[in-house]
């Protein structure tokens, strides 16, 4: 059924990234560096700094404009060439927006309180949370759905807001009798769907994590990444042959799942060099490769932050450019619900 309607559109990729923080290596192996290959010719590649997520809690405004030009500097550090792709910072293209509010209309309250993201970031405190931190995947669903997007490469910790945009656009066709969205299909691949944190083994890496021991930033230095790693918590066991040996080492195994993701191997290929060895020695190589990995990352994104107005000048193009595909699909969704155009 869902192939049947996105047939009918065109490849496009959609997905986009918070500058709630510093970017860290999860967001560099479970996004960026997927962002950056799916470039080509097989699908147009649309990618936006979301900023109107990023205020669903509280950010200093100051910290908050330097972050969105951060984010703007690892995207291309990491490959994406804002000639190839759309690149540009949600909030200065208004359809999405007002596609969330059409959309809100749409999603149903219970579909927004069972989102885990919400449970875990709101707590014991869901009265008090903002209203946005609730609504929030209307308006990823809007981000996506305004593009018509057909995919979208995330981390597996946005799965469940993928599958709750797939449910808006089956309702909105349904309700409405027309084939207007496509069914978005996510695209969660690769070892590194899910890093996890360097200090618990059952928490993912985080841009606000208060620790800063447990993530490895964009922005770190080699001595920096070595001394985080060296750190990172483990256990005493050897490391065994095969992967299916480390299903209760949780440490151990997001260590060897970030060198397979880094090196481009799996990680079984990895065991294969290090079987028998314990963390003095694989600790030590995991450092190298992650700073032969990030330094030249890290390095980029210095000489773009180093330009603020080049930075700028991107993000205004690639709005203008994303602003151009996402205001007819606003419109027509306007259309479909009856709300009546008075101006050209
Ligand atoms: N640890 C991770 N492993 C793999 N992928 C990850 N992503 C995030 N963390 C990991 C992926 O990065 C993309 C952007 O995520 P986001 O910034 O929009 O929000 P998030 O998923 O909530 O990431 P953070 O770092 O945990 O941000 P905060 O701390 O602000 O909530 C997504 O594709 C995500 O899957």
């Amino acid at each position: 059924m869902s192939d049947q309607i996105n047939a009918q559109f065109r490849p496009r990729i959609f997905s986009g990234i918070q500058p709630s923080g510093g970017l860290t290596l999860g967001n560099y192996l479970g996004a960026l560096k997927r962002f950056a290959a799916l470039q080509g010719d097989k699908a147009e590649t649309i990618y936006c700094i979301v900023d109107l997520h990023a205020i669903t809690v509280w950010q200093d405004p100051e910290v908050l404009r330097a972050r969105i030009r951060e984010a703007a500097a690892a995207f291309m550090a990491a490959g994406v060439d804002p000639a190839q792709s759309i690149l540009f910072n949600q909030s200065q293209v208004s359809a999405h927006a007002e596609m969330a509010w059409l959309f809100n209309t749409v999603a149903r309250v219970g579909w927004m309180y069972r989102m885990t993201q919400f449970k875990d970031k709101a707590g014991k405190n869901t009265e008090n949370v903002s209203l946005g931190l609730l609504a929030y995947p209307a308006l990823m669903a809007a981000d996506i759905l305004t593009y018509q997007a057909t995919a979208v490469p995330v981390g597996e910790d946005q799965k469940q807001h993928l599958e709750l945009t797939r449910d808006i656009a089956a309702k909105f066709n349904h309700d409405y009798g027309v084939e207007h969205f496509p069914i978005t299909e996510p695209l969660i691949e690769g070892v590194a769907t899910r890093v996890m944190s360097l200090r618990d083994g059952s928490k993912k890496m985080s841009k606000s994590d208060p620790s800063d021991a447990s993530r490895i930033n964009l922005t770190d230095d080699a001595d920096t990444i070595a001394q985080k790693i060296r750190k990172a918590r483990t256990d005493a066991e050897p490391l065994p042959g095969q992967m299916d040996a480390l299903k209760d080492r949780p440490e151990a195994k997001n260590l060897v799942n970030i060198y397979a993701a880094l090196t481009d191997e799996t990680p079984d290929q990895v065991l294969a060099r290090f079987e028998g060895q314990g963390f003095g020695a694989f600790k030590p190589a995991l450092a190298e490769v992650a700073v032969e990995a990030l330094s030249p990352i890290t390095r980029r994104m210095a000489e773009f932050m180093a330009d603020p107005a080049q930075i700028d000048a991107i993000l205004a193009d690639g709005s203008a450019r994303a602003d151009a595909v996402a205001t007819p699909i606003l419109e027509r969704t306007k259309d479909i619900m009856g709300l009546l155009r008075t101006r050209a």
